[in-house]
C-alpha cells in the first residue's frame, strides 16, 4: 500500500513536471521567436505596395509571418496586417523602391529584414540568394525588365523556352513576335521569352553560359542535350547563333554531326522567321517550310517552334500540309511513335553560367 502511493505521487509528480516543462519551453518559444523577429526585423508604419514584385499572401500572427520570411534568405521584408491578419512576403524587390513605396495603412506595419541584394540579372543572381522555384522579374544590363521561371535545382537555369500543349502557336508568330518574346513565363505556360532578351541574358555577364534542351519524346523518356559556350547576337546582326560542345542523351541536333554538317551546322547562323529570311538557301524560306522561327542552315536537323502535334507524331510537307510536329534530330529520327517520326511532346530550354552548381 504505502509502495503503491509513493508511485503515485511520483507519476503525480512527473505529471506535473512535465507540464511544468511544455509550459517553460512554450514559453521560451514564444519569447525566442520574439527575439528572433526584433533582432531581423525593423518595422514601420504601412504596406509595401504589393503590385512592385513577388508577393504572396497568406494568413497568421505577425510572428508566422516572420518565420515565413525567414525560411527563405530570399525574401527581404513582410507586411502583416492586424486587423485581417493579411500576411504579406516580399521577395526580391529592388532597393530602390523601399521607403517611398511603404504606403502610410495604419493597420500594416512592414518589417524590413536589412538586406538589400539589388537587381538579379537571372535566375543563377537569385540562386545564390537562396530565392526558390518561381516566377520573377530580372534586370539585364541592356532590356527593360522581364520575367522568367527559375529552376534552382542544378546552379539556377532561366527558362527561354517552354512546350507541352500547343497552347501557343509558336508556328504563326512573325519576327516582331519573337523579337520581344510571347506565351506566359513559368512552368506550366508555354512561352518564348523573346530574342532581344536572349542576346542580354547571354552576353550581360561577360563569362561563358550554357544552355539545355529538355526534351521529352512522345513514348515518356525524357531526354537532354547541353551546349557549351551559348549565346546570340542582337537584331542587327539577326541573332546570329553561337553554341559550343554538345554533352546529353538526345543526340546532338545543333552541329549535327551525321547530318551533313556542312549543310545543317546551326552554329554561326542567323535566326529566321517566316516574314525574315536569313537562312543559307537562296530558293527556300527554311522557317516558312518547317513553320517555324528557328536558327537556319539549308537548313537544320533541329526545330522546336513548330506545330504542336498533339498525337506525337510527326508529319513531314510530303503527307501534311502544315509539317506538323517538333523535331531533334535522332530523337525523333531513331525512336519512332506509332511508326512515323516523333514529334517532341514536351520542351524546356533553359540557360545558365556554364561551370556552377
Ligand atoms: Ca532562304
Amino acid at each position: 500500500m504505502r509502495l503503491s502511493k509513493i508511485l503515485k505521487e511520483i507519476k503525480a509528480g512527473s505529471m506535473f513536471l512535465r507540464e511544468a516543462l511544455v509550459f517553460m519551453v512554450g514559453i521560451f518559444k514564444f519569447v525566442f521567436c520574439i527575439e528572433i523577429t526584433s533582432s531581423y526585423f525593423s518595422g514601420k508604419v504601412g504596406r509595401l505596395s504589393s503590385n512592385l514584385n513577388e508577393t504572396y499572401i497568406s494568413v497568421g500572427s505577425t510572428i508566422s509571418c516572420a518565420k515565413k520570411c525567414m525560411r527563405s534568405q530570399c525574401c527581404f521584408s513582410y507586411s502583416y496586417s492586424k486587423n485581417t491578419e493579411e500576411c504579406d512576403i516580399h521577395f526580391v524587390v529592388p532597393k530602390e523602391v523601399l521607403p517611398t513605396d511603404v504606403d502610410s495603412q495604419a493597420d500594416w506595419m512592414n518589417f524590413g529584414r536589412g538586406r538589400y541584394y539589388g537587381l538579379p540579372r537571372d535566375c543563377y543572381d537569385l540562386h545564390t540568394w537562396g530565392c526558390p522555384d518561381d516566377v520573377y522579374t530580372v534586370y539585364p544590363a541592356s532590356t527593360t525588365p522581364f520575367k522568367v521561371y527559375c529552376d534552382m535545382t542544378g546552379g539556377g537555369w532561366t527558362f527561354i523556352q517552354r512546350r507541352f500543349n500547343g497552347s501557343i502557336p509558336f508556328h504563326s508568330k512573325l519576327w516582331s513576335d519573337y523579337k520581344v518574346g510571347f506565351g506566359i513565363a513559368s512552368k506550366t505556360g508555354e512561352h518564348w521569352i523573346g530574342n532581344d532578351n536572349i542576346h542580354s541574358l547571354t552576353t550581360q555577364r561577360g563569362s561563358g553560359m550554357e544552355v539545355e534542351f529538355e526534351l521529352k519524346h512522345p513514348s515518356g523518356g525524357w531526354y537532354y542535350a547541353n551546349y557549351k559556350n551559348f549565346y546570340i547576337e542582337n537584331e542587327a546582326n539577326w541573332y546570329r547563333l553561337w553554341i559550343g560542345d554538345y554533352s546529353g542523351t538526345a543526340g546532338d541536333a545543333i552541329h549535327t554531326p551525321d547530318y551533313y554538317p556542312a549543310k545543317k551546322d546551326l552554329n554561326g547562323r542567323y535566326f529566321s522567321t517566316s516574314d525574315e529570311d536569313h537562312d543559307a538557301t537562296n530558293t527556300d524560306n527554311c522557317a516558312d517550310s518547317y513553320k517555324a522561327g528557328w536558327w537556319y542552315n539549308k537548313c537544320s536537323a533541329s526545330w522546336l517552334n513548330a506545330v504542336y502535334s498533339s498525337d506525337g507524331m510527326f508529319q513531314p510537307v510530303s503527307t501534311h500540309p502544315d509539317y506538323r510536329g517538333l523535331y531533334w534530330g535522332k530523337l525523333s529520327l531513331d525512336i519512332k511513335y506509332n511508326g512515323t517520326y516523333a514529334s517532341i511532346m514536351e520542351t524546356i530550354i533553359k540557360i545558365k553560367p556554364m561551370d556552377v552548381e
